[in-house]
């Protein structure tokens, strides 16, 4: 692929409102974007999507820089690599740090589309032109404030909406939706905040008809939430806990859900996004796309997966101003009544806005092969 450089781009963005799950509160993103340039000057485009501190898995931003900037990014620029696949080649010795793996990857797949002069959905064997959304709701001070909340983006017309949940605000949040919006496509999210000891509650929130309940139990609970299966109706979705192809075989033979959120960086890549993605339409099991709060880079990365055939359920990447008051791609990404156009345009097909970006810039690493 004639890679000749890489840079790394940190920035700071302000979310428009502060973004609550059960393990914190964010107001701002460290967003983080990867290029890479080959000997022809054109470049590709990754997101790191890594969090700054180690709370929704172990990994932290400063962690994934250092290793994309010592380990990942020398490797794979002097590898002599000739497809996307063999940056998980090049990298496989190296344990997890899958963010910034995937960082770097979604780079060289976005170069290798343009290279190609097609769009990375079509690369990746995408087979919609337009792609259905959801949208992922913070907890808020009040449930009344988060009903508030679900009312706005049901009447801007998400697809389906999700709201976090944790122990002291669920069945009572649920509720308190449910009685406002008894038909909406509902999901809640726990991000690994309870266990099989709060068995009663979990089993309170099959009254809801919620569409699934997102990583309930610990992100290493594999064993738990095959147990927790079985006593409720609602599918578990598993998140934080899919961290592999190996992790979604063994979710998947366990029955411990019943429907897979893939997020790209959390498995490392693009490539291995593909293998789970196929795995999981041989055994029926439907797939949605996750998100990170991540920057435009990272969401059209979302949006081109999305494209692929067992991506069947709306997924979390809602519109650009959801979460900025101004991207750093253009165009943004726009949801209208929960439903997002494809771009025809090479690789990606958002150009960076490099003015704004600069307006965010923090730091920036370049690394020549
Ligand atoms: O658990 O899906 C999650 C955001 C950051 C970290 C973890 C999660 C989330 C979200 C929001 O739910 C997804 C998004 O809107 O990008
Ligand atoms: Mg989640």
């Amino acid at each position: 692929m004639q890679l000749q450089s890489a840079a790394i781009y940190r920035l700071s963005m302000d979310l428009v409102s502060p973004f609550t799950t059960s393990f914190g509160t964010q107001d701002k993103r460290h967003v983080t974007i990867v290029t890479v340039t080959d000997s022809t000057g054109l470049v590709g485009y990754g997101e790191c999507v890594s969090n700054e501190d180690p709370l929704y898995t172990e990994e932290f931003l400063d962690a994934s820089i250092i290793a994309m900037k010592k380990y990942f990014i020398p490797l794979v620029l002097n590898a002599d690599i000739s497809h996307p696949n063999g940056v998980s080649d090049v990298l496989k010795n190296f344990k997890r740090n899958n963010m910034g793996k995937a960082g770097l990857e979604g780079a060289v797949w976005d170069l290798y589309a343009k290279q190609l002069g097609k769009p990375l959905h079509e690369v990746l064997g995408g087979v919609k032109s337009s792609v259905e959304v959801g949208v992922s709701l913070g907890l808020e001070d009040t449930d009344e404030a988060v009903v508030a909340r679900v009312s706005e983006k049901v009447s801007e017309g998400y697809k389906r909406i999700k709201v976090k949940i944790k122990p002291g605000r669920d069945v009572e949040l649920i509720r308190k939706i449910r009685e406002v919006h008894p038909d909406v496509s509902l999901m809640a999210d726990a991000n690994s905040a309870y266990t099989l000891d709060d068995i009663v509650v979990l089993r309170q929130l099959d009254e809801f008809n919620l569409m699934m309940i997102e990583q309930p139990l610990g992100h290493d609970d594999m064993l738990d939430h095959a147990a927790l299966q079985k006593e409720i109706r609602t599918p578990v979705c598993l998140d934080e806990s899919i961290d592999s192809f190996k992790a979604a075989k063994d979710a998947i033979a366990l029955d411990a859900c019943k429907i897979i959120n893939l997020k790209i960086a959390r498995v490392g890549g693009i490539t291995e996004s593909l293998r789970i993605h196929e795995l999981a339409e041989a055994n029926g099991i439907p797939m949605w796309c996750g998100g990170m709060l991540e920057a435009g880079v990272g969401r059209m990365h979302n949006i081109a997966i999305t494209t692929l055939s067992n991506f069947t359920l709306p997924g979390d990447t809602a519109s650009s101003d959801r979460y900025w008051h101004k991207d750093i791609i253009v165009p943004p990404v726009v949801a209208r009544d929960g439903v997002v156009t494809v771009s025809d345009e090479p690789g990606i097909g958002a150009e960076i806005d490099w003015a704004t970006l600069r307006e965010y810039l923090v730091e920036e690493i370049v690394i020549e092969k």
